[in-house]
């Protein structure tokens, strides 16, 4: 069995090892341009499309992430670049679940005990109590009921104020009031003070974070971004902080990574900015799930986490 291997960002040779120890009967060999000898298998995290063009003999691409954007987006701008026949995979949790929930719980904390303004104010030394915010009104809706968003919706239960959800499809959660699909999303946003996003970006939900959403939210609400930039209208984002409709928001990740050095986020007052980082990829436990997914699939048994490339997630 050959796996091809590609992650731009990564330490390669560890990657490789431990990928070599979970599958010691495979060839594991790094992808570089102009490598175009077979393989069965791809473990990839945004490589580019020279890997995946003229490989009719993958069997299935292991995405290194939960979001698949990237390589659909190569082939929704050249179609047929992606191997017809080939799976395409990607993590499901593999840790990422618990960095969410620790992320998206701290920063429902710290809006709703205004720690971020206890900052400012212990900045300029200014002893100053301010108004709590009502934990009864303080509606945090979190856009995305799958892997991630669904166990960060079921946790955030816990802190004792409203959560709503929202997906495609109907899902029920406990404790939190759930709303699927376009004819109910303005019931999902109406009045909300927090939106966390966990949406895969696809077509329909690109700029899907956009002035007509901020404005139904309450006065002074919050925003989180965890999924892609690409969700967020920016220039919308910053008039509504301008205006006071939007008080905060809390943002990791951009249209353009990273960040660029003259980008208005960096510098405008109560954003704040994580370098894509809200959940990593962790090597032991992704390596674990895409082995045992390969065994899988040479024993022709069924997997999941296969990506509906019509669906774009
Ligand atoms: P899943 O595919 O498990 O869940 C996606 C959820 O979004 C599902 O509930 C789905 O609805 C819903 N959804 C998709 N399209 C729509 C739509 N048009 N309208 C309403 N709901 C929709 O993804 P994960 O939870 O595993 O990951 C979510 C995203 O988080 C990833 O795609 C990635 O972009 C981002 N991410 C960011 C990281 C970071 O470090 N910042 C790390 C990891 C992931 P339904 O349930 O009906 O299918
Ligand atoms: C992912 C990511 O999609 O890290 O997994 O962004």
């Amino acid at each position: 069995m050959k796996i091809l291997f590609y992650e731009h960002n990564a330490d390669t040779a560890i990657w490789l090892q431990d990928l070599s120890r979970a599958l010691p009967e495979a060839d594991i060999r790094l992808w570089e341009p102009g490598d175009a000898d077979p393989a069965d298998y791809a473990v990839v995290w945004r490589a580019p499309r020279e890997l995946f063009a003229n490989r009719p003999d993958l069997k299935a691409v292991f995405n290194l992430g939960a979001g698949v954007d990237a390589i659909l987006d190569i082939e929704r701008k050249e179609p047929g670049t992606l191997p017809p026949n080939a799976l395409l995979v990607r993590l499901e949790d593999s840790g990422m679940a618990q960095q969410m929930v620790e992320y998206a719980n701290y920063t429902v904390l710290r809006y709703l005990r205004r720690m971020d303004e206890y900052d400012a104010l212990q900045r300029d030394r200014r002893w100053e109590k301010l108004e709590p915010h009502a934990r009864g009104e303080f509606a945090v809706g979190v856009l995305g009921m799958g892997v991630l968003g669904a166990r960060v919706a079921q946790t955030l239960t816990t802190l004792g104020v409203p959560v709503r959800g929202f997906s495609r499809t109907k899902r029920e959660i406990e404790g939190v009031q759930t709303f699927a699909g376009a004819e109910q999303f303005d019931a999902f946003i109406d009045g909300a003070k927090m939106l966390v996003n966990l949406l895969p970006h696809t077509p329909d939900t690109e700029g899907i974070l956009n002035a007509r959403v901020f404005e139904r939210l309450a006065r002074g609400a919050y925003i989180v971004n965890l999924a892609r930039g690409a969700h967020v209208v920016d220039n919308d984002l910053l008039h509504a902080m301008q205006s006071g409709q939007i008080a905060a928001a809390t943002l990791d990740v951009f249209h353009q990574e990273p960040l660029p050095d003259n980008h208005p986020f960096w510098t405008t007052p109560r954003i704040a900015i994580t370098p894509h980082v809200a959940a990593i990829t962790l090597r032991e436990e992704s390596i674990e799930q895409i082995a045992a997914k390969i065994r899988a699939l040479t024993r022709g048994e069924p997997i999941s986490g296969i990506v509906d490339a019509k669906r774009g997630y």
